[in-house]
């Protein structure tokens, strides 16, 4: 497959002024009518004119109203094309019902939607399908459904068809189209310049209960967004539509919003606190694309991070005024850890702002998302909050319209600033977690840190340079006073000392507060500082960060040495526990225990070989230990944070009832699941509900209540997604196979949902000791599912073969049952080049 290199980019040939488009819906045979002003470009260095198209059946073309006969070539035609502005116009014909890859105009449960990003469009007429050209679109849609939508200000509409008209020029990738028979949740909102907006949620008939919620955090991201950033919405009205076949979670077209529908419907008894916080999260980073990828957005999808890692940015930011911010944040790091450090020290591994790929749905990683949104806030710390908004505002007018590029974003905090980036931007062209080891000296009252920086190698870069790395530290006292609040430091070399002044004694350090760069802290400290920092630090990332460091130290010497649960782990955690002035939410993230994966990792640097079943056993080990050691006082914990109001998904009351289901947790261990059936019995939301299940399976007495489960929530089946993947995170590691092959036969399964596909066979990749089975019995059903999958839709099969990204940190025998099964997966005939250039690059 062909690889295309940033360094090859060339401005379009031609430039387009405004797209007329009407559909003539019908499920196999859609017809798709285009009216294009197109004008050559000044700037061209080429006249040849190409049009992207896949998929598509030409009935028709003209230029200028005469017919012509384009030349079919790959991806697309060519035509001979006057040199003067021309329009072109052409009919094609598509098949909406047999569009499985859910890429372009698909139907879902007999609705019609539109998925373009990042080049569906071409699936649904010949355009030049490259997000720097910008084009004013009108559409016309011809159908008896009920609901036809399109993106911008609604025309006309009557007996079987809608116009729409999107004022703001927009990329192909942006246009949406839907059409069906569903029900609006409406609402208004009125901008700060008094301009009045309808809001609707679309829904299937049967979903409107589960409106509410999704319209109050669209209401909310509309506010802060105004507050915040000072930016207002743009078009009369402001739809959402949620659809169940998604292969993504939402998607930010131009006045159109697509949902996945288990990112925006939400109720108490379906939805769990989780499921609330991220909906709200999601409604907001879509909304705020608006700006921030909308009127601002890529010139190509090299800067894919310009518009990505912004808005993740400013969602965490929403989240944080929201909710809670030091909760947030260490959520935050727990899932960039997970998934983009992950990615980061593998095969996969790729800069924030790649140079080449073959297929850029593969390039919307974590990397892309996450550590994007970390330079945001890298950047913010660098220039301090009152610069940041300031080039914030520059970077809205001076681009606004425009399709920019990372060298634009920089620009405009070099202009505000008059800093010189050229080292932060190594930050976007550099892969792979910068390491930060740290040495410390006190002599004379002084106190100084050297820290030294490395990059490993990372596919295709072996030589790294030094970035500049914003590093926030603050001093403790012996006492656990602070000495020296917190100070950031910003480190340019590879190594660099830095000293602190005017102390009486050494004081213990706080490093990296806040987790103020994505880098992994080397710091050979002892678990009394570690008991000492959880105990005493005023940053609430590194209080619990010691916390962590504490566990992972102990778990570390159970799966090595078999050694006992640490004790002073136990007791420290326990005074966390007990600490009513500490918010519920921090303790019960406190609670919580590195994850198998992140174990497995930590042996791998550490210089070992994961064993699975080892880690799986040892983290079984110190629940147990948890819930015995803190016997007396889990239930009073448990107790006390029940809500008795009614149920409300904000951050206090999900907060309580994280610490109380953490509490049942353990609590279940020792009480042969007694109290988690009490809960199950009396649940009245999705939070309990789905906790108790889990304790209940985890005690071996979940039989009955699993079966129930089924028979109450079998008509949901974004409830029943939960059933499947709950089963297989819950089972016995040896079982976990067994359960998900056996679920793969229920009559609820089915392939061609990625809901459902990821809840099952998603769902054993990421239960580390059932997937990576020593017989190989785990590779080989995922492998089986995922050759079944892609020639139906290669982008989720190509998503989930990250699965396998790790494969070289296990032992020679996994490592080889691994790469039969890639092996199998790469000669699968006519295999998608998603697939194949996920698999070659992991197979590497
Ligand atoms: N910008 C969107 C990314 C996206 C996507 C969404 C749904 C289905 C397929 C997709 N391909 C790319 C989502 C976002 O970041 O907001
Ligand atoms: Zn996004």
């Amino acid at each position: 497959p062909q690889k295309i290199y940033l360094s090859d980019y060339q401005v379009p040939n031609y430039l387009i002024d405004e797209v007329h488009l009407t559909f003539q819906l019908a499920p196999e045979a859609t017809r798709v009518r285009s009216r294009i002003t197109f004008r050559p470009n000044p700037d061209a260095t080429s006249a040849d004119f190409f049009l992207y198209g896949e998929q598509l059946t030409l009935i028709s073309a003209q230029i200028d109203g005469a017919p012509v006969t384009p030349t079919h070539v790959n991806g697309g035609l060519t035509c001979d094309v006057p040199s003067a502005p021309f329009v072109w116009e052409a009919e094609v014909e598509i098949s909406p019902a047999t569009n499985t890859a859910l890429e372009g105009l698909y139907m879902s449960n007999g609705m019609y939607c539109t998925q373009c990003e990042a080049e569906g469009f071409r699936k649904i007429t010949y355009y030049p399908d490259r997000p720097d050209v910008m084009a004013v679109f009108t559409v016309r849609i011809e159908s008896d459904l009920p609901v036809l939508l399109s993106n911008g200000n609604p025309v006309t509409s009557g007996d079987g068809f809608a116009e729409w008209h999107d004022p703001w020029p927009k990329p192909a990738y942006l246009f949406a189209l839907v059409g069906g028979d569903l029900i609006a949740h409406p609402d208004r909102f009125t901008t700060k310049s008094g301009k009045d907006v309808e809001l609707n949620i679309y829904v299937r008939p049967g979903d409107e209960g589960k409106c509410a919620f999704g319209m109050e955090a669209l209401k909310k991201s509309m506010t802060w967004d105004e507050e915040v950033y000072g930016r207002e919405y743009d078009l009369d009205i402001f739809n959402i539509v949620a659809v169940d076949d998604f292969n993504m979670g939402a998607m930010e077209n131009k006045g159109l919003n697509i949902f996945n529908s288990s990112c925006v419907l939400a109720s108490p008894e379906t939805s769990t606190d989780m499921n609330f916080e991220r909906i709200e999260a999601i409604i907001a980073h879509e909304y705020f694309h608006n700006w921030t990828g909308n009127r601002i957005t890529c010139r190509d999808w090299f800067q894919l991070c310009l518009k990505e890692g912004l808005t993740v940015y400013r969602d965490a930011q929403f989240t944080a005024d929201m909710r809670s911010e030091p909760v947030k944040r260490i959520e935050d790091v727990i899932a960039l850890r997970a998934r983009q450090f992950r990615e980061d020290n593998g095969p996969l591994a790729h800069p924030v702002r790649p140079d080449s790929f073959v297929e850029i749905n593969n390039f919307y990683t974590a990397t892309v998302y996450e550590k994007g949104a970390e330079l945001i806030g890298i950047l913010k710390t660098l220039v301090g909050d009152a610069d940041y908004y300031k080039a914030l505002d520059l970077y809205f007018d001076r681009h606004d319209g425009d399709a920019a590029t990372i060298e634009d974003w920089l620009q405009v905090f070099e202009d505000v600033t008059g800093r010189d980036l050229s080292q932060f931007k190594r930050w976007y062209e550099q892969a792979g977690t910068p390491r930060l080891s740290v040495d410390e000296a006190f002599a004379d009252g002084t106190y100084t840190l050297t820290f030294s920086q490395s990059t490993p190698a990372t596919p295709g870069q072996d030589h790294k340079d030094p970035r500049v790395i914003p590093i926030a530290v603050g001093l403790l006292g012996a006492d656990g006073n602070e000495v020296v609040p917190t100070t950031v430091l910003e480190m340019t070399e590879a190594t660099q000392s830095f000293a602190f002044d005017g102390l009486s004694a050494k004081p213990v350090p706080s490093i990296l507060r806040g987790f103020s760069a994505p880098v992994i802290l080397e710091r050979d400290s002892d678990n009394a500082e570690r008991a000492f920092l959880l105990a005493h630090d005023t940053d609430p990332f590194n209080k619990w960060e010691a916390g962590r460091a504490l566990a992972r130290a102990g778990l570390v010497e159970m799966v090595l040495n078999n050694a006992a649960p640490d004790g002073d782990y136990l007791d420290a955690v326990l005074q966390v526990l007990r600490n009513d002035d500490l918010d519920p939410a921090f303790r019960a993230l406190t609670l919580a225990l590195p994850s198998q994966d992140d174990l497995a990792q930590t042996l791998v640097d550490l210089g070992h070989t994961p064993d699975p079943t080892a880690i799986y056993q040892a983290l079984e080990t110190l629940k147990m230990a948890m819930a015995t050691h803190m016997q007396d006082v889990l239930p009073r914990i448990y107790a006390q944070y029940q809500v008795n109001e009614a149920y409300q998904p904000d951050a206090e009351q999900s907060g309580a009832r994280s610490l109380a289901n953490a509490a049942l947790a353990l609590i279940s261990r020792t009480d042969g699941g007694a109290a988690a059936q009490a809960q199950y019995d009396s649940a009245d939301n999705m939070t309990q509900q789905l906790a108790a299940l889990g304790c209940l399976i985890m005690a071996g007495k979940g039989d009955a209540a699993t079966a129930e489960f089924y028979d109450q929530w079998k008509e949901d089946r974004l409830v029943i997604d939960k059933w499947f993947a709950l089963q297989i995170s819950h089972a016995a590691p040896e079982r976990a196979a067994e359960v998900a092959a056996d679920l793969t036969q229920h009559v609820d399964f089915t392939m061609k949902n990625p809901n459902r596909f990821r809840a099952t066979l998603g769902a054993l990749a990421m239960s580390p000791a059932g997937f990576h089975r020593a017989d190989g019995a785990g590779y080989a059903l995922l492998a089986d599912w995922l050759i079944q999958l892609d020639p139906l839709n290669p982008q989720t099969t190509a998503r989930m073969c990250s699965a396998f990204e790790t494969w070289k940190r296990y032992d020679s025998d996994r490592q080889a049952l691994i790469a039969a099964q890639l092996d199998r997966i790469l000669a699968t005939p006519d295999l998608s080049r998603d697939t194949t250039e996920m698999v070659s690059r992991i197979r590497a």
